[in-house]
Parts: structure tokens; C-alpha cells; sequence
């Protein structure tokens, strides 16, 4: 692996990745604010002034941070580490820079209809429920510049692959090309949904929509959506954190056949997130619980990674008490801490999802905050936490200056304070849901329905846990923009992990993209052909839109 090739980017390079990082925290502000305001409301306790809408605020908090937030850090990000490891030409960056403004005009356009509130939909935007036009074209051009991002990147691998003959692709920069790919081939659902369903239909082109055929390709391209997520922060973990902690990467092999295997097993899944839905055969449904139970599998080589490496540069170091090694891991430095919580909340967070993808629990756990506290632990701390813990070293890095021990420490605090906020909101939601307690839904007291009592308790501890969270969100902006514009100048280091000496060779088959990409094609094409013509042929009419808020 190519590591610390330079010390510094360029500035041309700089900027790009900078930009998408300013987009960012923009992101985590508004988005968390919003969430603060959603708890209070659901508390009971508080009613939003002039008339603003519960249901827009959500779609603003859904969409700010669960695809514009996550999209902007992954790309901008990985644009990075194709920087670092495999270089961007002066072409190159021209393009990237064209997919970052295609994304900025789309989100303008889906973020301003939705705050004029034209587009309460929330951000699964679920026919037949139907935004203005102009959230749907925003969205499509989101898709679109993120895919100019990925060819950008294949493109990046691809000439440094032919400059290097024979020699294998840069691990990190593998899984980039990885991680774009399952994008790419998973956006391809949501985007035909938009272009062929909801476009011509919010235009008054087609007067019903097939809501079942709308809300698959949805979940097609929603799944691969959170591992698109949780990749990047793997990437953390495998590739980066090793570095922090002063170890070696555990296994090139296992890194690379971790990711063929989530590339495999993340898009034909989408059904686990229908499993109440009438209308698709539930053969087909165990078909997709089985392929989901194979995700595990990848997840928890990553786990066994994880620990291996911390165990053997704890006792490379010389501890060899049963867990010496353990304590002396650097949790003063945030760089590492903030990762190693997001990877200790994966455990509970991911134990959920399995409870979630198990046929007679979801029964359970479906359309209530269970599902909302799954993805808060999952989403909000495992995958958020590594985001921040990658960007207390990336942007002083990007900028020329330094994680200051002032600095770090602050971050230390971020991080306790977020995950005490969190535990406190996302633990609520759990039993919440367990009680009943609905997800997606405004405070009601629902006739003063006996069940509601059971449950009516918990949306105070959300609503504590949300304002815990929301000071964690300021210290966090504070923190991005002091390291942005005002920490000391110097140079912080890009901690990229290089192999053991004496690394067995990785086998070459792992960088045969024709056969990984015709098996994930392949496995696509069986788990959805026959239930996509069923849904075809089978569906009842189309739906009428329906507008929120109601006369709109
Ligand atoms: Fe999920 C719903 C199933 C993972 C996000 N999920 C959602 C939604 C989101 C989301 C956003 O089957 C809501 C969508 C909506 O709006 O409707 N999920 C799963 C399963 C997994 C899973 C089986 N989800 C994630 C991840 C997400 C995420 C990751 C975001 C990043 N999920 C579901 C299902 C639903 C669902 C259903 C639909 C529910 C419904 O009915 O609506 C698995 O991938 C999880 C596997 C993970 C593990 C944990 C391994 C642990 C590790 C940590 C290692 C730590 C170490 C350190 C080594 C088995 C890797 C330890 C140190 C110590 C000291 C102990």
C-alpha cells in the first residue's frame, strides 16, 4: 500500500475535498436542529411556532442528514483517499468538481421544497404520498452527481492500474471503488422509480402511481443505502485506525474479501424492509431474510479484524497479561475513541437489525420507534462517530493545521457527551417501541388510548436524549470550525496503516471485478426477478397522489 505518499494535498486538491466537508457540517447543524425539535414536540410538552409543520421538519431532519449529511462526508472522503493513495489528475478534479455542483443544485432544489413545505414526505418519500416536482428532480440530480463521483473514481483506479501492471490496487482504494460500485448499482432502482414513477406523476403526467412497484425499488437501492454508509467507516477501522493505535493492517485478504462480500449480499436484501407488506410472495421474502443473514458475515470478520488488530499491536508492544493490551490502547486520543464507541454501539445496534430482519419479530418492531432507535444506534453513533473521529485528523489535515491537544480534549467531551445524549434518546426509543409507541408519527395522545400511557413517558427521555445531543452537535460544529479555520498552521498526519513485512501475498482473484460484479448481478437477478414481474402483473390499480398537508 501506498502510504503517506505526500506529506500535504495540493491546494486544488484541498479544496475539492473541503468543499464537500463544509457541506457537511452545514448538514449537521441544521439537521440536528431540527431533530432537537422533533423531540420536543413528540414530548408533548411543546408546539412548534408559526404554524411550522411536524411532518416538514422531519422530511428536513431525514433528508439533511440521512442522505445529504452521509453523501457529502462518503464522497468527499473518498475522493480523498483516491488522492492519497492512487492520485487525481488535473481531468479528474475538473470532473469531480462537476459532480459536486450537480449535487449542490439538486440539493438546493430538494432542500427549498421541502422548507417552503411542498415535500413533507419524509425521506423515504413513500407513494402515494406526493412532493412538488422539484424535490423529485433535486433528488435525481443528487444521484446523478454522485455517479459522476463514482465514475470519477473508477477512472482514478483504472489509470493507476495500468501505470502499475501487475502490481495490486492500494487497499483503501479498492474499497472506494467497492463502495461505489454497490452505490451505483443500488441507485439505479431509486433513480428509475423517480424518473419513470414520480417524476411524470408529480407532473401530472400519469394520474396513479403503483405504490408497491415504487416502495421496492426504493428498499432495492435502501438497504445498500446504509451500507453505503457503514463502508466508509469500515474502511476507518480496517485501513486507519490500525495507524492510530502504532499497529499494522491484520489482513489485506480479509479486508478485501470483507468488502466483495458486503458488495455481494448488501442490494438483494431490500425485502427485509417489506416484510409486512401484502402483495410480495413470502418465498421470495425468506429468500431476502437468508441473503441478509449472509451480511452478518462480513460484519463479523470485521469484528474479528478489529479485535486481532487491537490484540497483536498491544502485544507487539510488549503487554501479555490476557487483556494489558486492552488498557493501553490510546483512549485519550479522540482520533481513536470516537471510532472505538461507533464500533462498541454496533454491538446492541446490531443485534437490532437482526431482531429486525427476523420474519415474526418485525412483526413486532415494525412502523414503531424501535426501528427509529435501531438506526440511531446504527446510523448516528456507529457510523457518525467514526465520520467524526475521521474528521478531527482529515480536516486539519485538509487545511494545514493541527488537532491541538486543547482540541482533542474538547473532542473527547464531544464524544461522551453525544454518546450519553444517545444512549439516553436511542435506549427510549427501543422500549418505546417495544410498548407500542409508533415511528414517523406527530405527538398524540391518541384519544387517551390506555396503551399510550405505557409508553407516553419514554418521549421525555427522548426528548432529554435529544437536547444532550444537541449540545454534542454545537461543540461538534465549534470543533469543525476551529480546525477548518483557526487551530495552529502545521501538518496532521493522514494515518494510513501499511502491511506487516511478512504479509502473505493477497491472491489475485480478489481484484477480478468481472467475476464479483457478474455474481452480484447474477444474485440481484435471482432474488428480484420473479417478485418484480409478479409485482408487475399482479398489482392492484395505481394510487391517486395524496397531498400533506391536506388542500395543499
Ligand atoms: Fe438496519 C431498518 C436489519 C444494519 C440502518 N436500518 C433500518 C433503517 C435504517 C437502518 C436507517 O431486517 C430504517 C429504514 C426506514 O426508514 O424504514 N440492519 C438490519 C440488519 C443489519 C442492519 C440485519 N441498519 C444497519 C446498519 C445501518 C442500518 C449498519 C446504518 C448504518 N434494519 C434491518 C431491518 C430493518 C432495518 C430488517 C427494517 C425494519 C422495519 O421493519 O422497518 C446488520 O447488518 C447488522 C449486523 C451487525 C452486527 C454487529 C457486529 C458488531 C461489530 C462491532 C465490533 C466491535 C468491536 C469492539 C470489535 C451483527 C462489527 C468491541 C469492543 C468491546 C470492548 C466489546
Amino acid at each position: 500500500m501506498i502510504a503517506n505518499n505526500r506529506l500535504l494535498f495540493p491546494k486544488k486538491e484541498a479544496r475539492l475535498y473541503m468543499a464537500f466537508m463544509y457541506v457537511t457540517f452545514i448538514s449537521l447543524f441544521v439537521g440536528g436542529l431540527m431533530g432537537l425539535l422533533q423531540t420536543l414536540v413528540r414530548s408533548g410538552k411543546y408546539t412548534l411556532p408559526f404554524n411550522i409543520d411536524y411532518y416538514t421538519i422531519l422530511t428536513v431532519h431525514g433528508v439533511i442528514l440521512g442522505l445529504v449529511l452521509t453523501t457529502y462526508f462518503i464522497i468527499g472522503f473518498q475522493f480523498s483517499l483516491m488522492g492519497k493513495t492512487v492520485g487525481i489528475s488535473d481531468k479528474q478534479l475538473k470532473v469531480a468538481w462537476l459532480s459536486f455542483w450537480v449535487m449542490i443544485v439538486g440539493t438546493i432544489m430538494t432542500a427549498v421544497t421541502i422548507l417552503v413545505g411542498e415535500a413533507s414526505v419524509l425521506y423515504t418519500f413513500y407513494a402515494p404520498l406526493r412532493a412538488h416536482p422539484a424535490f423529485y428532480i433535486g433528488l435525481a440530480l443528487v444521484i446523478i452527481g454522485s455517479w459522476i463521483a463514482a465514475f470519477v473514481n473508477f477512472r482514478q483506479l483504472y489509470v493507476w492500474k495500468k501505470a502499475h501492471k501487475g502490481q495490486k490496487s492500494p487497499l483503501l482504494a479498492f474499497m472506494v471503488t467497492i463502495n461505489m460500485l454497490m452505490w451505483f448499482i443500488a441507485s439505479l432502482g431509486v433513480a428509475s422509480s423517480v424518473l419513470i414513477q414520480f417524476i411524470p406523476w408529480s407532473l401530472g403526467y400519469a394520474e396513479t402511481i403503483n405504490v408497491l412497484m415504487s416502495r421496492t425499488l426504493f428498499w432495492y437501492f435502501g438497504h445498500p443505502l446504509v451500507y453505503f454508509w457503514l463502508l466508509p467507516a469500515y474502511m476507518a477501522w480496517y485501513a486507519l485506525i490500525p495507524r492510530i493505535i502504532g499497529g499494522k493492517l491484520f489482513s489485506d485478504s480479509l479486508a478485501r474479501m470483507s468488502f466483495i462480500l458486503l458488495l455481494m449480499f448488501s442490494i438483494p436484501v431490500g425485502f427485509h424492509h417489506q416484510l409486512t407488506e401484502p402483495g410480495i410472495n413470502p418465498t421470495w421474502k425468506f429468500i431476502q431474510v437468508v441473503l441478509t443473514f449472509m451480511v452478518v458475515i462480513p460484519t463479523l470478520m470485521t469484528a474479528f479484524s478489529i479485535f486481532a488488530t487491537f490484540e497483536t499491536t498491544g502485544r507487539k508492544k510488549g503487554y501479555t497479561s490476557l487483556f494489558g493490551w486492552f488498557k493501553k490502547l490510546p483512549w485519550k486520543d479522540v482520533r481513536f475513541l470516537a471510532p472505538f464507541i461507533g464500533m462498541v454501539a454496533f454491538i446492541p445496534g446490531g443485534a437490532g437489525g437482526i431482531v429486525n430482519a427476523s420474519h415474526q419479530m418485525n412483526a413486532l418492531i415494525h412502523n414503531t420507534i424501535w426501528v427509529t432507535g435501531h438506526f440511531h444506534l446504527t446510523a448516528a453513533t456507529t457510523v457518525i462517530l467514526t465520520f467524526f473521529g475521521i474528521a478531527y485528523w482529515l480536516v486539519p489535515h485538509l487545511t494545514g493545521r493541527r488537532l491541538t491537544p486543547k482540541l482533542n480534549k474538547l473532542g473527547i467531551i464531544q464524544t461522551f457527551i453525544w454518546t450519553i445524549g444517545m444512549t439516553i434518546m436511542s435506549g427510549a426509543m427501543h422500549i418505546q417501541g417495544l410498548l407500542g409507541g409508533p415511528r414517523r408519527s406527530n405527538f398524540s395522545s391518541y384519544a387517551g388510548g390506555e396503551q399510550v400511557e405505557t409508553w407516553v413517558h419514554y418521549q421525555l427521555a427522548q426528548a432529554i436524549g435529544g437536547s444532550i445531543l444537541f449540545i454534542a452537535i454545537l461543540l461538534m460544529v465549534y470543533l469543525f470550525i476551529q480546525l477548518a479555520f483557526f487551530a495552529p498552521r502545521g501538518v496532521e498526519e493522514y494515518p494510513i496503516a501499511e502491511e506487516e513485512a511478512d504479509a502473505e501475498p493477497t491472491p489475485k482473484i480478489l481484484e477480478n471485478w468481472y467475476l464479483w460484479v457478474g455474481i452480484t448481478i447474477a444474485l440481484i437477478l435471482f432474488a428480484y426477478t420473479i417478485p418484480v414481474f409478479d409485482i408487475l402483473k399482479h398489482s392492484p390499480p395505481g394510487s391517486a397522489p395524496f397531498d400533506w398537508p391536506i388542500g395543499r
